[in-house]
């Protein structure tokens, strides 16, 4: 049987956001005289914005400087500075070989679903203009658990009315792979980060989604 629907990741997927989050927890830092580098960066890629906070704050020695409420402060100030920071997001930020993959998909009527940690996802995929290609997006708002647990992937099987064992999933975190093969889906993996991680199918970048005959990746079930 081969997949009836592709749940994608957001950043280091359909867009590269990496960066943007980089930028504006690196401005945190240096307010709270704590250095955020790009090793630090790697650890937060796929994980939700209070937890990535918390790592942050461990990694640096403060955790214990704020009390919850100021912690709960410090997430919105790097979220205000991170929406600004998309504000000339558009179309042209697109990964390479992701417009031609979507398209791909729709034409062969294989639904398309986002299952992204970011609060900010529905907005981004606005600017991007890829509205119309996603037939479910998971709200991170409503998980009781982030990636690694399988909790956004299932539902966003649900949300397409499919079982999951019929549905791929494509990362380029670790976390989010582990995600995808705990809710018994396909896993397509996305980067040299990624070669040792266990996966379905290993693809060097976002410009191998173009290529792929659909019709070859089999489904778990
Ligand atoms: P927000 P993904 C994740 O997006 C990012 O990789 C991660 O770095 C970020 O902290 C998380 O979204 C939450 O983002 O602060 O906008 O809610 O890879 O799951 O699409
Ligand atoms: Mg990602």
């Amino acid at each position: 049987m081969t997949i009836q629907a592709v749940i994608f990741d957001l950043d280091g997927v359909i867009t590269d956001t990496a960066h943007l989050h980089f930028l504006a927890w690196k401005e945190l830092g240096d307010s709270l005289g704590v250095e955020v580098n790009l090793e630090l960066n790697e650890l937060l890629k796929g994980i939700s914005r209070q937890e990535s906070l918390e790592i942050i704050l461990k990694e640096t020695g403060i955790f214990d400087n704020f009390t919850d409420v100021e912690r709960q402060e410090l997430a919105e100030r790097k979220n205000r500075a991170y929406v600004a920071s998309l504000e000339s997001l558009g179309p042209q930020d697109l990964l390479p070989g992701i417009g031609d993959c979507l398209k791909d998909l729709k034409k062969r009527g294989i639904k398309i679903g986002l299952a992204s940690s970011s609060q900010n996802a529905g907005l981004i995929i606005k600017k991007l203009g890829l509205e119309p290609y996603f037939e479910a997006m998971v709200d991170p708002r409503s998980l009781s658990k982030g990636k690694p647990d399988p909790e956004i992937y299932l539902k966003a099987a649900a949300a397409l009315g499919l079982n999951p064992a019929k549905c791929a999933g494509v990362e380029d975190a670790r976390a989010g792979i582990e995600a995808i093969r705990a809710a018994g889906m396909t896993a397509i993996a996305l980067g040299q980060s990624l070669e040792q991680v266990p996966a379905d199918y290993h693809l060097s970048s976002t410009r191998d989604l173009a290529k792929v005959n659909w019709d070859d990746i089999v489904s778990k079930e």
